[in-house]
């Protein structure tokens, strides 16, 4: 029998990934300043690598300083790169800070300034080129800024024609380039802006049928982000799936209703955890498991490698409680009952004339489903009594 610890001991196999930012967070809030001194992103890899994580991902700015000049920036790639060779920690994945310049304060690829759009797709350009260099292959958008306080600003229709402008171009660059990048837009409700265009899953799967290069742009859905929308992220995410549209996924915790709070994956609901696990499992999802948390403000840093193996340790230990519901008789008997009443004495065929007509005529037994129960009750105690450890 495998020690508890190595049962749960995260591996580069795993996929797990966190970005630059998260585990790099100095504790800034609204409310205060930092409470962390900044990590150097090399020292960064090197101790996630100890943690067992795949990779890291970035934001062109968590590697380069805006200011840069082009030999710094071959200096920090270099170096860099040569804390990468040495732990064989990988790169799945690049962003733009489209947020943090002052000159996005109306948005980056939706601003109400020509020249400020442009300079946004310069900037991802950039940092397109920066991404391949470390190996990525999927792209993440973020629209933090893309949105208003005020509908008085621009007609919600021209930020998303000039969002639609922006990543046609940048999917065009892609093909150019042959950098052949899976592209992944991130949805959010608010937070930074009062609302954020592409608030949820939905509206990005709605907005990606109407892009140019439609194949290349999925999503990368985000707990907290649907969460703090009180909406159900596992619904998100099997809508995603369904479309062949989960191309990436920002794992943490969150209550609803709440700012972003960017938690440790697992800390706030895990149900609604294993539920998500469960699906990414059942679903055959062979993407990257990526956090895009961090600490609390209240830790140092021991508290923030606490955070990082916690995160992958949670994922670990409901891979092995979706193992345990899966291998449990009550449970399994259960959800075959149900699937035999939910799949019915026929598969349901397509629509034909004949057996629309004798559809309409046919006599379904409407009585006894209406005093049928469905035993979710006794169900989800069983779920949650595999989750709380007595099964
Ligand atoms: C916030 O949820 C955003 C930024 O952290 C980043 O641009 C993106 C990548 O996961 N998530
Ligand atoms: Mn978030
Ligand atoms: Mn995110």
């Amino acid at each position: 029998m495998t020690a508890d610890s190595d049962r749960f001991l995260p591996r580069p196999e795993h996929r797990f990934t966190f970005g630059l930012w998260t585990v790099g967070n100095i504790g800034r809030d609204p409310f205060g300043e930092p409470v962390r001194a900044p990590l150097a992103p090399t020292y960064i890899v090197e101790k996630l690598a100890t943690l067992g994580a795949y990779g890291v991902n970035l934001h062109d700015e968590d590697l380069i300083p805006r200011d840069a000049s082009t030999a710094e920036r071959d200096r920090i790639v270099r170096e860099f790169k040569a804390a990468l060779s040495a732990t064989g920690m990988k790169v799945p994945m690049a962003t733009t800070n489209l947020f943090t310049d002052p000159a996005f304060r109306d948005g980056a690829f939706t601003s109400n300034d020509a020249r400020v759009r442009k300079y946004a797709i310069q900037k991802t350009m950039r940092s397109m080129d920066l991404g391949i260099e470390l190996g990525a292959s999927t792209y993440v958008f973020w629209g933090g800024r893309e949105g208003v306080e005020t509908n008085a600003a621009k007609d919600p229709r021209t930020g998303i024609a000039w969002y639609r402008e922006a990543m046609n171009y940048l999917c065009e660059y892609n093909i150019a380039q042959g950098y052949n990048y899976k592209f992944a837009l991130e949805p959010k409700p608010n937070e930074p802006r009062g609302d954020i265009f592409l608030p949820t899953i939905g509206h990005a799967l709605a907005f990606i049928t109407t892009l140019d290069h439609p194949d290349m742009v999925g999503v990368n859905p985000e707990v907290a982000h649907d969460t703090m929308a009180g909406l159900d992220f596992a619904h998100g995410v099997a809508q995603a799936l369904d479309a062949g549209k989960l191309f990436h996924i920002d794992l943490n915790g969150q209550k609803p209703g709440r700012y972003d709070q960017d938690h440790r994956f697992g800390s706030e609901d895990p149900k609604q955890a294993f539920f998500l696990v469960k699906l990414l499992e059942d679903a055959g999802y062979t993407g990257m498991r990526h956090f895009d948390s961090h600490a609390y403000r209240a830790e140092d840093e021991a508290g923030v490698w606490e955070f990082a193996a916690g995160s992958m340790r949670t994922y670990l230990i409901l891979l092995d409680k979706v193992a345990r519901y899966n291998a449990d008789t009550e449970i399994q008997q259960r959800l075959a009952d149900i699937r035999a009443r939910a799949e019915g004495s026929e598969p349901f065929p397509r629509f034909s004339a004949s057996h629309a007509a004798a559809l309409k005529s046919e006599t379904i037994d409407v009585v006894s489903a209406r005093a049928q129960g469905f035993g979710y009750e006794r169900l989800d105690q069983l779920t949650m009594e595999v989750l709380l450890g007595v099964r």
